[in-house]
């Protein structure tokens, strides 16, 4: 979905930077080992990463200690680390072009959101709106990790020099609070961090819930007929395409009152490269029913090799599992460099 000028113009300051600079762009992007890895978190996210990935100095991180703010469980949590694992490679995500590793394997995120925590305030992490969606009206009980959640967020990216990160929609406010924070901590310690940049898409950056075009499709969303799961098999793919909710009328066009069409019309465009007018031109007069069975073949075709490497590599857990040794310790690597330079800056330390 078209998510207004703004992005659209990150997305432009994002090839001036590209072709202005001779030394290649720091990108960090991090995504939570939470199951259930959908379209949503593919084209707003993941897919970028892959495509842009020859193009800068890459970092990609699976922020199982972010995962902790929900309550999970043990097992659950490293099966689902592993399989995200997995779910990257198989997406096109290459360890020679790009570090990829899990965030709890590199110890200096925690100390780093410690530090950062001093020059955070409780209102501004209060105020974020993914805390307060997700603490509802249960704020007395939901962990404090939830709402450190961007401390450690913008721990992640400032540990890296990062420039740009590369997100959904949904994360404009943390990269922004990322921004303040890296701000005011420069103003009373000196220059020390970087201000990266969001690199959020004109369009995919805000897939919606095939029940609900109102609402993102989310991993936390209760009912599964809402989104398309990544590991969806055809006939599911079929079933939830078929009955995902349309708006009034038969008329197969993107438009503000038509945010079920637009939805289904962007997800179609995205995975068949083909421009929204395009597709509407070709279903005019054609009705709802033609158009979602053709998207369903356009997402079952694009889901289909994905799948068939995730495949393979589920049955070969060794991969995944070298890769992110291999990737902590090269990220490993940098984040020591940096906190020896932010411990001096704080005044922390004496020999
Ligand atoms: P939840 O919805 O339960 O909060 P999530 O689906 O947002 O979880 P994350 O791991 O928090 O999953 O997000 C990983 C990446 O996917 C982030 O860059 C996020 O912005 C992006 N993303 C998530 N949902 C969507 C969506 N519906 N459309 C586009 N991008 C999305
Ligand atoms: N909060 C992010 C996940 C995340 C992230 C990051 C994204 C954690 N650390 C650093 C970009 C950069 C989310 O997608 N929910």
């Amino acid at each position: 979905m078209v998510t207004g000028q703004e992005t659209g113009d990150v997305a432009l300051l994002d090839e001036s930077i590209k072709r202005s600079s001779n030394t290649r762009q720091r990108v960090f992007s991090g995504i939570q080992p939470s199951g259930n890895f959908h379209l949503g978190n593919y084209l707003g996210a993941i897919r970028n990463w892959v495509d842009q990935q020859a193009a800068f100095d890459n970092i990609f991180c699976i922020v199982n200690l972010h995962a902790l703010s929900q309550a999970t469980t043990r097992e659950t949590l490293r099966d689902n680390t592993l399989n995200l694992a997995n779910v990257l490679l198989a997406a096109g995500l290459d360890p020679s072009q790009s570090i990829i590793f899990v965030q709890s394997d590199v110890r200096e995120h925690a100390e780093l959101c410690w530090l950062l925590s001093s020059v955070t305030q409780f209102g501004e992490l209060r105020r974020m709106t993914q805390f307060k969606d997700k603490a509802g009206s249960k704020d007395e009980q939901v962990s404090a990790a939830l709402l450190f959640y961007p401390v450690l967020q913008a721990a992640d990216i400032l540990l890296y020099d990062t420039n740009l990160v590369p997100v959904g929609e949904d994360q404009k406010q943390h990269i922004e609070l990322t921004r303040d924070i890296a701000a005011r901590f420069n103003m009373r310690y000196g220059e020390t961090f970087v201000l990266p940049q969001p690199d959020i898409k004109a369009t995919g950056a805000r897939v919606m819930s095939l029940e609900d075009p109102t609402k993102k499709m989310s991993k936390s969303d209760a009912n599964p007929n809402a989104s398309i799961a990544l590991t969806d098999d055809p006939d599911t793919i079929r079933r939830k395409i078929r009955r995902a909710v349309t708006d009034s009328g038969s008329d197969v066009v993107a438009a503000p009152d038509k945010p079920a069409l637009t939805n289904l019309l962007t997800i179609y465009s995205l995975l068949s490269e083909e421009p929204i007018s395009i597709i509407e031109a070709r279903y005019a007069g054609k009705g709802y029913g033609a158009f979602k069975s053709d998207l369903a073949d356009v997402v079952v075709s694009s889901l289909s090799s994905i799948q068939a490497r995730l495949a393979e590599l589920n049955q070969h857990p060794e991969i995944a599992r070298s890769v992110l040794v291999d990737g902590a310790e090269r990220a490993r690597a940098r984040a020591v460099a940096k906190m020896i330079q932010v411990r001096d800056s704080m005044g922390l330390g004496l020999y």
